[in-house]
């Protein structure tokens, strides 16, 4: 049962829950924890595909709050697979006591404001309300599933499954006929394996994606022991990375437009034996000049018509546009899948896929017949799992009609009009485009130094303030307009979602955001409004 009132309520046991319960317990507050799935984990405990792995790797994608924990958890592979890192948020739930706190099996349903005492009233899905002083959004920003309303999608008698969303005993599709729908990361990531059992599979492409091979290896425990020996100065310098993670490797600061076309060759070549993201380091200029990031592009190009066999698949796999205004995929042999004799890739960029029907689906005039479909489709990226909660803040206002044309925060952790509510990641923080276990490391302690603040001071509310939202949404838009983001049909962008407002979402800067919430912090909460 729910106690019926309590201080603190947090939305989510992914990390950013964990870690917020956690801080917002020391505070000595009265903290429940609520969370639609069944155990800690968040994106790992939903997120349970075959192949399903983490793209930064295991030595920094891990928490920073206690110097023990860092030390005894031992990580397999230097880019960790979800069982692992669900095994290890599992772990810190325990070993920091944190599980009695939170309340599984609830999904919240709607969070309305109350201004004549400032509180929060939070509904489940399962019946039941919980008032609060401070509500905490720690929902995820890719939790929201998105299946295309694909006509017929009822009519299809066989499996169906949705990567975000994976039964948790499984799935073997061992003489199966299989689809995937959709080549991003997550479909990038499972193909190679669901091709391993099945009998058939075809891939349905709407858009080719880039990916770097991950090159994931076991970690050697010299590797790890001597990270561990200096961890702290590593964390440091992480911070000061523009994503918050890769401070071991050298990125090079040059341009690629200076370069001979053998300089360019060796580094990319360099850069590639590297792995995942640290491809874009071989030159300083990739992801900020067309002309430089066409080098890279055209480089990965080349590789895949190395690696597939077919020149027309191997043509239909390689992406037309930017490099890295998509997020960047790390693969383990998936375009080598393609030379399998039972892969197959079907283009629907011209002929999308028109409908499901009972026995699989249609495109182009063919009809193909299936034992189970993949929805590799995504999600509602930074905006789904809010707006879909049904939120009330003050005077009736809805976060929905206020987002109508898009998120508006304030350092995407409040936004005006719904005091006492934040946001961890939420749209208008770096979020998506930083370690997200350092983002919500950051956001908890952020916040719970807020509410700290806000009770020594005898205050009972806290919001945005309008002028401040307005100049960060403002500033967001402008540093994105400087890159080569806004280029592509990217979730960033909300742009796989039909219908969603076109306006991206996460705020550009890692290491100078943190500067700037000090900065704020130290000056009593510049940009808020209290009483
Ligand atoms: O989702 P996506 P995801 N008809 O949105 C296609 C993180 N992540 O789950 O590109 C046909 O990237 C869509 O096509 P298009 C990571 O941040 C991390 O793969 O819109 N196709 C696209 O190909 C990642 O970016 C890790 O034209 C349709 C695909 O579905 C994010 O999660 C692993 C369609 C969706 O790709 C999301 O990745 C996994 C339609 N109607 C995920 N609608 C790692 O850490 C959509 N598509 C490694």
């Amino acid at each position: 049962m729910l106690p019926k009132r309590c201080d603190a309520v947090v939305v989510g046991a992914g990390f950013g829950g964990l870690i917020m319960t956690l801080r917002l317990r020391e505070l000595g507050l009265d903290v429940v924890g609520l969370e639609r799935g069944g155990d800690f984990g968040g994106t790992w405990y939903w997120n349970r595909y075959p192949g399903c792995r983490c793209d930064v790797e295991s030595m920094e994608y891990s928490y920073q709050f206690s110097k023990e924990l860092e030390q005894e958890w031992q990580w397999p592979e230097r880019y960790s697979a979800q069982p692992e890192i669900l095994a290890y948020a599992q772990h810190v739930a325990d070993r920091f006591d944190v599980r009695r706190l939170f309340h599984f099996n609830r999904e919240v349903v709607s969070a309305v404001f109350d201004s004549t005492d400032s509180t929060w009233t939070v509904g489940t899905r399962e019946g039941e309300a919980l008032t609060c002083s401070y509500l905490i959004m720690a929902t995820g920003c890719l939790s929201a599933a998105n299946i295309p309303a694909f006509a017929g999608l009822n009519d299809y008698k066989g499996r169906t499954y949705h990567t975000g969303a994976w039964p948790h005993g499984g799935v073997d599709f061992t003489g199966q006929r299989v689809a995937v729908i959709g080549t991003g990361s997550s479909a990038i990531q499972s193909i190679p394996i669901i091709a391993r059992q099945a009998k058939s599979l075809h891939v349905f492409q709407r858009t080719a994606n880039y990916s770097i091979p991950a090159q994931n290896a076991p970690l050697p425990e010299e590797t790890a022991a001597a990270i561990k020996a200096n961890y702290g100065e590593l964390r440091e310098r992480n911070w000061n990375q523009p994503a918050a993670f890769g401070a071991y490797y050298e990125r090079n600061p040059d341009s690629v437009l200076t370069a001979t076309p053998e300089e360019r060759k060796a580094r990319f070549e360099r850069y590639w034996v590297m792995g995942g993201f640290m491809f874009l380091g071989a030159f300083g200029d990739l992801v900020m000049n067309v002309d430089a990031n066409a080098h890279a592009a055209e480089f990965v190009r080349s590789k895949i018509r190395e690696t597939v066999k077919d020149p027309g698949t191997a043509e239909l796999l390689c992406p037309k546009g930017i490099i890295a205004c998509k997020r960047l995929c790390a693969d383990t042999g998936y375009f080598e899948t393609y030379n399998l004799p039972h892969v197959k890739l079907v283009d629907v960029s011209q002929k999308p896929i028109e409908r499901l029907n009972p026995t699989g689906l249609e495109t182009g005039g063919n009809h193909y017949e299936f034992d189970a479909i993949v929805f590799a489709t995504g999600f509602d990226a930074m905006t789904g799992a809010l707006l879909r909660m049904g939120i009330v803040g003050e005077g009736g206002l809805t976060l929905k009609d206020k987002w109508s044309a898009g998120p508006r925060t304030w350092l995407g952790v409040t936004t005006s009009g719904f005091p006492n509510l934040w946001m961890m990641t939420g749209p208008g923080s770096p979020s998506v485009l930083a370690n997200m276990i350092t983002g919500v490391e950051h956001h908890a302690d952020f916040i719970s130094r807020q509410i700290e603040w806000l009770r020594k001071q005898g205050h009972t509310r806290i919001e945005a303030d309008v002028a401040a939202e307005d100049q960060w949404v403002d500033t967001l838009n402008q540093r994105a307009s400087l890159t080569l983001y806004p280029h592509c049909n990217s979730w960033y962008l909300g742009a796989n979602v039909p219908g969603k407002p076109r306006v991206f979402m996460p705020y550009l800067g890692w290491p100078d955001y943190v500067q700037r919430l000090r900065q704020i912090e130290a000056d009593d909460y510049t940009g808020f409004k209290v009483a």
